[in-house]
């Protein structure tokens, strides 16, 4: 039987030029550019049918001088190892694509899409269509439409069909081409492969493939988990799979250090080790490319140590290197998440500003909240709001990794935390009239 097998090797937001944060810019092996010709060499040697990139291939503050070279160099290799790419530009390489065509000389670097028109290019092999590719590109900077109403569903020939775009799904008010679920949904297309967003992220839609690869390595803390260019294959029964390759040689993880067991201040260095080491070897496990973790560490638990464990803080996230293996991670953060060996119950029982304070932590804890609480909590929230609105925190707002406002339990687990530490600090205060 002939074997009709297809596979594509995908990936979004690779962002040449830009360099992940927090590690050391010495070594070449964390570059984005290492992750490409990682990636390029594995089409090549894997012998894939098509390379499949979905916009923000180039970033922008640097795209000519340091990613221009790198990103033509991995497109002839795969021209020339007769591998075709199909791109999209996003918002962030909208203009540079298109000149990056122009300087290529090869057939096989297909821009979909170019001035924001849909447009379809089908892969053949041995002279039969093999896989078709939907595309639409960026024609400007922004755009506060969804390119889906354009769109029209391809006529079904039996060819795999594949939509590729960079755009921000369910998120009706972004100015980075808006889709929604229910409009992909409605396309009748095999899978959708989709960029724009950092974190992968692999969905269904109603039958059909939903994919954002995410960026193949990633480039800040807000870009947790494994990373890598994704395999996408259609099996000879027509079956879609995907799956995500880790050939990130960086990863970014928020890990938990449960600090109620260490009886000495002292202890906190080499139980922050411990704990670094043995998330760098899971780490590891699950990835063989990884050379650098960068973690932040979130301290829970009950200890009356805190105050001793945060004035390490400071020399432990600018000292500690842990090596292992050939990895090495650093400490990005480290949060306390802690409480106190406190009876707050008994605390409260006072009439001295820690009691007050302490019945206030008592209510919000239980959620008993008296009226004055409750304003506390609505002014709080107000004021929250309110903040999140200012132009300071449009970029958040409009990062992919924003949650979205708070709501009344985060408003007050971050009030019980802000009264534990206020609590704290008074109790030192106490502590210290008493012994003067
Ligand atoms: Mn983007």
């Amino acid at each position: 039987m002939k074997n009709t097998m297809i596979r594509i090797l995908c990936t979004g937001d690779i962002h040449l030029g830009r360099r992940p944060t927090r590690i050391p810019a010495s070594s070449s092996e964390t570059t984005v550019e290492h992750i490409w010709e990682q990636m390029v060499d594995y089409a090549v040697n894997q012998d894939v049918d098509a390379v499949v990139l979905t916009g923000d291939v180039v970033d922008q503050e640097n795209k000519f001088y340091e990613s221009f070279g790198p990103l033509q160099r991995g497109l002839q290799e795969l021209a020339s190892n007769d591998i075709d790419t199909f791109a999209v530009s996003g918002n962030h390489d909208w203009d540079v694509l298109p000149e990056l065509v122009d300087t290529l000389d090869t057939e096989r670097f297909h821009l979909l899409g170019r001035g924001g028109r849909w447009e379809s290019a089908t892969l053949e092999r041995d002279g039969e269509p093999l896989v078709r590719f939907l595309g639409w590109s960026y024609p400007e900077r922004h755009v506060r439409w969804s390119p889906l109403e354009s769109f029209e569903t391809p006529i079904n020939d039996g060819v795999p069909v594949f939509g590729v775009i960079h755009a921000d799904l369910d998120a009706h008010d972004s100015r980075y081409a808006p889709v929604s679920t229910a409009e992909l949904r409605g396309t009748a297309v095999d899978g959708w492969l989709l960029g724009h967003i950092h974190g992968p992220t692999k969905f269904d839609l109603g039958g059909s493939l939903g994919l954002y690869p995410g960026s193949p390595q990633p480039l800040d803390p807000g870009e947790p988990g494994a990373h890598g260019p994704w395999l996408v294959e259609v099996t000879d029964g027509g079956q879609l799979q995907a799956r995500q390759l880790p050939q990130a040689t960086v990863r970014y993880e928020e890990i938990e250090l449960k600090v109620g067991d260490i009886d000495a201040g002292g202890q906190f260095r080499s139980a922050v080790t411990d704990r670094v080491q043995e998330a760098l070897k899971k780490h590891g496990q699950e990835s063989e490319s990884l050379r650098r973790a960068v973690y932040r560490i979130r301290c829970t638990g009950r200890t009356s140590l805190r105050r001793e464990f945060e004035a390490q803080r400071a020399s432990i996230i600018s000292n500690l290197k842990i090596p292992f293996d050939d990895r090495t991670a650093t400490i990005d953060r480290i949060d306390f998440d802690t409480r106190p060996e406190r009876n707050l119950e008994e605390l409260a029982k006072g009439s001295d500003p820690p009691a007050v304070l302490a019945g206030l932590l008592v209510d919000l804890q239980k959620g008993t909240l008296d009226e004055e609480a409750r304003e506390l909590l609505m002014a709080t929230k107000q004021s929250m709001d309110d903040a999140s609105q200012t132009n300071a925190y449009a970029p958040l707002r409009r990062s992919s990794e924003a949650g979205g406002l708070p709501d009344n339990e985060d408003i007050r687990e971050i009030l019980f935390q802000q009264g534990m530490i206020l609590l704290e600090t008074l109790m030192a205060q106490t502590k210290e009239e008493e012994q003067s």
